[in-house]
């Protein structure tokens, strides 16, 4: 509980349900499942577990990217995972995801299903099985992989750092957010230097490095994170908001933040992807005609 008295720290930390803040009735100091729940399976080979976060847009258009280059094996389910709900701690997906976060992705292509957990580990797993958006030029591979492992680090400081603190917390505390967000301010200064050198993340090539920086960063850069686009002035990181740009006008970008997507316009909100059709037939908006 929130209180004006400087907080002096117990000598053993207890749980306190009571905490406050927008997560307090998921976020739990234990790992594991807390009910049994069998996940669904499709027919598909990809079976995606997931919801349009960040990090769950990531994996939903990287596999729209793969179909676009016609790559049939990329074929997916994707079921929605409701976190406010706490679906992450069924038994299921705590098998496919021992730490209980989305994505989570079920190969189902071979002999035995793979299950892969991490965005970034998906996003490899997939460029690796379909031979794309990763270059197979060693220096260049280099490049992008380190772009793709600097977005692994950096997010956290974004959304659990500067996210939390700034919209989530039950109060508002300079300490915290004046250190988050000069943080993120760097971030985005590293992204613009950089940017300011090459078309995309790894050099002249869209790939995996792109797909996982532009959910959080690019959501950063247009304002839709946290209301934050004033207080942290992002449209002063010019070569940031070129490739945001860039990369929003792609189609396969555009299916992909639709996917699993439970808020925002009706029509932008598709629950669940089973075919290429859903997109014309089953968002939220043309669910509600019909039911
Ligand atoms: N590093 C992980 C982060 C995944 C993550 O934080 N997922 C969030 C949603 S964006 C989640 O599932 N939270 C539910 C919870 O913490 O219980 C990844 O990139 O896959």
């Amino acid at each position: 509980m929130h209180t004006d008295t400087p907080y002096v720290p117990p000598k053993v930390w207890t749980w306190n349900k009571e905490n406050g803040g927008q997560f307090a009735k998921i976020n739990r100091p234990v790992a594991g499942a807390t009910h049994d729940k069998t996940l669904p399976v499709g027919r598909h080979p990809m079976q995606l577990y997931s919801l349009a976060t960040p990090n769950g847009v990531k994996v939903t258009v990287m596999l729209e990217e793969l179909l676009a280059l016609g790559h049939s094996g990329a074929e997916y389910d994707a079921w929605l995972i409701r976190i406010s709900e706490g679906d992450q701690f069924g038994s299921g997906f705590v098998a496919i995801n021992p730490n209980s976060k989305i994505p989570a992705l079920l190969d189902r292509s071979g002999p035995a299903p793979v299950r892969v957990f991490e965005s970034g580990a998906i996003l490899m797993h997939l460029a690796e099985k379909f031979g794309a958006f990763l270059p197979a030029d060693p220096a260049q591979r280099a490049e992008c992989l380190s772009w793709l492992f600097w977005q692994m680090g950096s997010a956290p400081y974004l959304g659990g750092g500067f996210g939390h603190f700034y919209a989530y917390a039950p109060a508002k505390f300079e300490y915290p957010i004046d250190r988050f967000a000069m943080e993120v301010k760097r971030q985005l200064d590293v992204l613009d230097q950089r940017l300011a050198q090459s078309e995309y993340l790894g050099g002249d090539a869209y790939t995996i490095a792109d797909i996982a920086v532009w959910p959080w960063y690019g959501a950063l850069a247009k304002g839709l994170l946290y209301s934050a686009g004033e207080f942290l002035q992002v449209q002063d990181y010019k070569h940031v908001q070129r490739w945001t740009e860039l990369i929003a006008a792609r189609p396969a970008v555009k299916r992909g933040r639709m996917v699993n997507r439970t808020w925002g316009e009706p029509a932008s909100q598709l629950h669940e992807r089973h075919e290429a059709g859903d997109f014309d037939t089953k968002t939220a908006d043309k669910a509600a005609v019909s039911a």
